[in-house]
C-alpha cells in the first residue's frame, strides 16, 4: 500500500487528497444509483448482488486494494475504508458481499509469493470473481487455534484437506478460498506453528458447498458451510510455508478489521440521517420531535459515536498504511464501531416510534443488519480481549 494524508512536516492531517475526494464522490454516486434503490428488495429475496458486484468491479470499487503490479489500483487501506463506508451507507448486506473479497484476498496480498499473487489476485483484478476466507468451523469461531480441519502431506508432497468450515461469506459464489487447516496433529504444538494457510480452487474435487444460510440481517450477503473431503491442494498453493497459517490468518484481520469498522460507521451514519429527517417531520404535542431534548440527546450520542469510531478506523488504517502493526487500533475501531452501529440503529428505531418497528421504514433493516458487526471478524468480546492483551504487552514491555 502506498501512503497518503501526510503533511510535509509529518504532522497530523485530516484533509483528503483530490484523488480521495473524487474516488469517494464516485463511491457515493454508485451507492445512490446502484445500491440504495435495490437494498430493500435484496433484503426481501436474499439474492446475491452479482450485478452490483460486476458494476463495482468495472468502476474499480472492488479492486482498489489490489496491488498495481497485479492489475489493481494499489490504493491505501484508508481509501478502501472510506469507500467501504460509503457503500455500507446504502446497504451493509451489499457492503459485506463486496468487502468480503478483500478478506479472501488479504492473506495473498500480505503473504503470497509472486506466482500466487499473479494468479489469484491477477484473476480477481481481471474479472469480477468472488473469493472467500474460510477459517471458522462448526465447532470453533472465536478460538481460531481450535480449528480442526486437517492437512496431511501425501506422497507427492501435496496436501490433503479434510474437515468442515461454517459461516463462510461468499462461499456459494467463490472461485477460490483461503483455508486454514491444522498441519501438525500434536495437540501441544504452538498455534503459531501448528496451522497452514492454503489457497484452494473452489472446483477442486472433494469441495462441497452447503446451503445458503438465512440470517437475521445482511441477507443478500451469501453465508454457507463448506465440506472438504480428501481435497488435494498442490504444494505451490501453500502460503509462506507449512506451519505459518495462524499468523497469516491473524495478519489478515489487521487489514480487514478497519474496513469492517468503516462499514459499521456507514450504517450508523445512515441511522443518524434517517432519524434526523424523521425527527424534523414528525410532530408530537404540537411541535417536531426534533425540538424535544430527549430526541436531541439521542441524536447527539449518535454523532459522538459516529465521529469517534470514524476517527478510530482512520487511525487503524493509517498505521497499517505506514507499515506499523495496527492490531490494537484495528480492534479498538472494530469494537467501537460495532457497538456504535447497534446503538445508533436501535435509537433510530426508537426515534421512529411504531414506524421504526415496521419493515416499510428503513430503520428496522438497519437494526437487523447492525447486529453482525458485533459478531463477525471477531466478536465484541474477542476485540476487548485483544485490546487488553495489547495493552498489557505495551505496559509490561
Ligand atoms: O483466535 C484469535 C482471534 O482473532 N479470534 C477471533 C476470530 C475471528 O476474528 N474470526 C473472524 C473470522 S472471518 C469473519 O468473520 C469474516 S466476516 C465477513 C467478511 C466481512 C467483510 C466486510 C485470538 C483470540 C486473537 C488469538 O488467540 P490465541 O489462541 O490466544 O493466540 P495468541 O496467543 O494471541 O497468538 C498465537 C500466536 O499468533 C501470533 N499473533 C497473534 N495475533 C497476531 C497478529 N499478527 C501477527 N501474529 C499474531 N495480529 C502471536 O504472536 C502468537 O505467536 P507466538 O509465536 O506463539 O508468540
Ligand atoms: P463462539 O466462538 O462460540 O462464541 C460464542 C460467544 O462466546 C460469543 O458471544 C463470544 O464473544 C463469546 N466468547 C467466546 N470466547 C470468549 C472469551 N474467551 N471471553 C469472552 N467471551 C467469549 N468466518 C470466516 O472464517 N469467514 C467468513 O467469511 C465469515 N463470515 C461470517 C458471516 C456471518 C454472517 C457470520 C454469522 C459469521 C461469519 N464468520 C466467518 C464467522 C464469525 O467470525 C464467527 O461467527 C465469530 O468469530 C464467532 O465465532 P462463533 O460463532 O463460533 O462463536
Amino acid at each position: 500500500f502506498s501512503t497518503s494524508n501526510e503533511t510535509s512536516e509529518g504532522g497530523i492531517c485530516f484533509e483528503l487528497t483530490e484523488d480521495q475526494k473524487s474516488m469517494l464522490d464516485l463511491a457515493e454516486k454508485f451507492t445512490k444509483e446502484e445500491v440504495m434503490p435495490k437494498a430493500a428488495e435484496l433484503d426481501r429475496t436474499g439474492d446475491f448482488p452479482m450485478e452490483i458486484f460486476k458494476k463495482a468491479h468495472e468502476l474499480g470499487l472492488v479492486t482498489e486494494t489490489l496491488p498495481v503490479e497485479y492489475g489493481g489500483m494499489g490504493l491505501p487501506l484508508l481509501d478502501h475504508c472510506m469507500i467501504a463506508e460509503k457503500i455500507a451507507y446504502g446497504c451493509t448486506g451489499v457492503g459485506t458481499a463486496l468487502s468480503a473479497n478483500t478478506l479472501g484476498q488479504a492473506p495473498v496480498i500480505l503473504f503470497g509469493n509472486d506466482e500466487q499473487k499473479k494468479d489469484y489476485l491477477g484473476r480477481c483484478a481481471a474479472e469480477p470473481l468472488i473469493c472467500a476466507y474460510a477459517v471458522t468451523e462448526p465447532g470453533t469461531g472465536s478460538d481460531v487455534a481450535g480449528v480442526r480441519t486437517k492437512a496431511t502431506k501425501n506422497a507427492d508432497g501435496d496436501y490433503v484437506l479434510d474437515g468442515q468450515k461454517m459461516w463462510i461469506t461468499g462461499a456459494g459464489y467463490a472461485n477460490w478460498f483461503f483455508v486454514l487447516a491444522r498441519s501438525n496433529p500434536d495437540p501441544k504444538a504452538k498455534a503459531s506453528e501448528a496451522f497452514t494457510g492454503f489457497i484452494v480452487e473452489a472446483d477442486t474435487p472433494g469441495v462441497t458447498i452447503g446451503r445458503k444460510e438465512w440470517n437475521m440481517g445482511q441477507r443478500c450477503s451469501d453465508t454457507r458451510g463448506i465440506t472438504f473431503e480428501g481435497v488435494v491442494v498442490p504444494k505451490k498453493n501453500v502460503l509462506v510455508g507449512e506451519g505459518k497459517g495462524f499468523r497469516i490468518a491473524m495478519g489478515a484481520f489487521d487489514l480487514t478489521r478497519p474496513p469492517v469498522a468503516s462499514g459499521a460507521v456507514g450504517l450508523a451514519q445512515r441511522a443518524l440521517d434517517e432519524a434526523t429527517q424523521y425527527s424534523l417531520q414528525r410532530t408530537t404535542f404540537g411541535r417536531p420531535i426534533a425540538t424535544h431534548q430527549a430526541i436531541q440527546f439521542m441524536l447527539a450520542d449518535m454523532i459522538i459515536g459516529i465521529t469517534t469510531s470514524r476517527m478510530a478506523y482512520m487511525r487503524a488504517a493509517y498505521d497499517f498504511d505506514h507499515g506499523r502493526r495496527n492490531t490494537y487500533w484495528a480492534s479498538i475501531a472494530k469494537c467501537l464501531a460495532g457497538d456504535v452501529a447497534n446503538k445508533c440503529a436501535a435509537d433510530a428505531v426508537q426515534i421512529f416510534g411504531g414506524a421504526g418497528f415496521n419493515s416499510e421504514y428503513p430503520v428496522e433493516k438497519l437494526m437487523r443488519d447492525a447486529k453482525i458487526f458485533q459478531i463477525y471478524e471477531g466478536t465484541a468480546q474477542i476485540q476487548r480481549m485483544i485490546i487488553a492483551r495489547e495493552h498489557f504487552q505495551q505496559t509490561m514491555g
